[in-house]
């Protein structure tokens, strides 16, 4: 069992790397992170995904800019690829057809990416539109594939109002569709202004999220 000093030291290391975009120490670390029996979504949002709240604190302060931004999400991919595999979740948990997508005008997918992997890791079968997605396409693709949850996701504050319109729009088409939203900006009393079914503040929460909705409990 790795003792708490050594398990701070790999997260910090792991997050760091992300910070200074270096893709090659990034994986290195996941891939210690593994053998010295870290849990690997631990790992992921203590490491890579903190790591990237510090990017974004520097982007803030002006003392990183977007290319800076995208060498860190590569930093990250790095390491996610080496942890995605490992990371496990509650296997008692529901599963269905999840269709997922970040809505038109955001390009932002880490977080998107994170809970679609969440997701799958617990069994669900997934159905991801990408990003920048056009807001009438959710509905186009939930009357074709009938998923038993629709996820959106945005991380503006400008592009989360188009989360009301696509949950106008699914709600149109079959009201007893259910919805689920996240990402930063939003909140659960944003996501029920919008008229979504659920909200989740994390890729975890957001399993749980979705099987309480699916086994239509109330909130
Ligand atoms: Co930009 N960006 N960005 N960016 N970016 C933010 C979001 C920003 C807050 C930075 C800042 O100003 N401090 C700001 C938005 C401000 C606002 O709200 N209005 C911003 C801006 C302004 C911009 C541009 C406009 C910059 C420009 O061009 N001048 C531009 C936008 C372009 C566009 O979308 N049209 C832009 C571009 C980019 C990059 C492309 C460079 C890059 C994205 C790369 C990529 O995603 N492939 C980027 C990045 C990396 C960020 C920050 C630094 C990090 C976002 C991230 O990946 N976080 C971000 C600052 C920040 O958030 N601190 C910022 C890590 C990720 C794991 O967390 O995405 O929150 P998150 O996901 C979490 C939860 O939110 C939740 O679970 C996830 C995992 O736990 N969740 C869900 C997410 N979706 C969910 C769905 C669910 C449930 C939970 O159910 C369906």
């Amino acid at each position: 069992m790795v003792s708490e000093q050594r398990k701070k030291e790999i997260l910090d290391a792991i997050l760091n790397a992300v910070v200074q975009y270096d893709e090659d120490q990034c994986a290195r670390w996941c891939k210690t992170a593994l053998q010295e029996g870290l849990d690997a979504y631990e790992a992921t949002m203590k490491g890579l995904a903190a790591g990237m709240d510090t990017v974004g604190e520097l982007y803030t302060r002006q003392e990183y800019f977007v290319p800076e931004l995208l060498l860190c999400s590569d930093a990250l991919y790095a390491g996610l690829n080496i942890l995605r595999p490992y990371i496990r979740t509650d296997s008692a948990a529901h599963k269905g057809k999840l269709l997922l997508g970040v809505v038109e005008g955001d390009i932002h997918d880490i977080g998107k990416n994170l809970v679609k992997t969440m997701f799958e890791a617990s069994g669900w079968q997934v159905v991801d539109l990408g990003k920048d997605v056009k807001l009438d396409r959710f509905a186009e693709e939930q009357k074709k594939i009938k998923a038993d949850l629709v996820g959106l996701s945005a991380l503006m504050t400008t592009s989360m109002m188009a989360i009301e319109k696509v949950v106008g729009m699914l709600k149109a088409a079959d009201p007893e569709v259910k919805v689920l939203v996240g990402g930063a900006p939003l909140s659960l009393e944003i996501a029920r202004k919008f008229g979504a079914d659920g909200y989740a503040e994390d890729a975890v929460s957001a399993v749980q999220e979705a099987g309480r909705l699916i086994r239509k409990q109330p909130v």
